[in-house]
C-alpha cells in the first residue's frame, strides 16, 4: 500500500472509532502517552526480548499485535532495574530502564531466544555497539544487518544474526516478501519465530 493510502486509512480509522472524543483522547489515541503498571518480571536474562502493545492508532498501523521490541542488556544495581536497548522513534538507539519500557504499554511480554548464553551476550554487545545511531523509518525495504540506522525489530534481528554467525534469523519468514509485512522484520514476526519463546506476559 502507498503511504498516502495508509494515511487515508489512518484518518478513516480515527474518525470511525472516535466520533465524539476530546482533544486529549484524540491525541492519546494517535500516540498513547498513558502509563501502565505491570508486575516486575522475576526471570530475566541479558539477551531476552521485551515487547509492547498499545490500543492506539500507531499500533493499528503497524502490522501485527506487537508495536515495539527491545533487548535486555544488563542489570543496573544502582537503580535495581534491568536496562534495555531499543531503537525508538524520534530517539534512535538508546538505553531505557525496563520499568520505564513496561510502563509505556498496556500489554507487555518477555521472550527468550533458544540459544546459549554466549550468543545472547554477543547479541547484547552488538546492540550496545549501535547506541546513538538514528531511527530507521524505512519499513518497506529489505532491512540491512549492518546499517547506519535501525528500527526496533531490525536491531534485535541483526543482533542475533551477527551473534550466531548468521544461524539464528529471528524474522519469522526469514526475509521473504509478504503482503502483511513487506520485506520488513516486524516485532510480531520476531515474536512468532520458532527460535523465541514467551517467559512473561501481562495485560494491565
Ligand atoms: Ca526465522
Ligand atoms: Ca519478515
Amino acid at each position: 500500500m502507498k503511504r498516502a493510502g495508509i494515511m487515508a486509512l489512518a484518518v478513516l480509522v480515527l474518525f470511525a472509532s472516535l466520533p465524539a472524543a476530546s482533544a486529549g483522547d484524540l491525541v492519546n489515541y494517535i500516540w498513547n502517552t498513558k502509563t501502565y503498571e505491570h508486575p516486575y518480571p522475576t526471570d530475566v536474562k541479558p539477551g531476552d526480548l521485551v515487547y509492547g502493545h498499545n490500543p492506539d492508532l500507531f499500533n493499528a498501523l503497524i502490522p501485527g499485535y506487537w508495536v515495539h521490541v527491545a533487548i535486555v542488556a544488563w542489570y543496573n544495581e544502582s537503580i535495581n532495574d534491568w536496562m534495555v536497548i531499543e531503537a525508538k522513534i524520534g530517539k534512535g538507539v538508546i538505553i531505557t530502564p525496563l520499568r520505564v519500557f513496561l510502563s509505556r504499554y498496556q500489554t507487555v511480554a518477555l521472550q527468550r531466544v533458544r540459544v546459549d548464553d554466549s550468543i545472547r551476550e554477543k547479541a547484547v554487545a552488538f546492540a550496545y555497539q549501535q547506541l546513538g545511531k538514528p531511527y530507521n523509518y524505512d519499513y518497506f525495504s529489505k532491512p540491512k544487518v549492518y546499517d547506519d540506522k535501525y528500527y526496533c525489530s531490525q536491531l534485535v534481528w541483526a543482533a542475533y544474526l551477527v551473534a550466531s554467525n548468521f544461524q539464528v534469523n529471528l524474522d519469522e519468514n526469514d526475509g521473504a516478501w509478504s503482503w502483511k509485512y513487506f520485506y520488513a522484520v516486524a516485532p510480531q514476526e520476531v515474536y512468532d519465530d520458532p527460535m523465541t519463546y514467551t517467559i512473561y506476559y501481562d495485560e494491565a
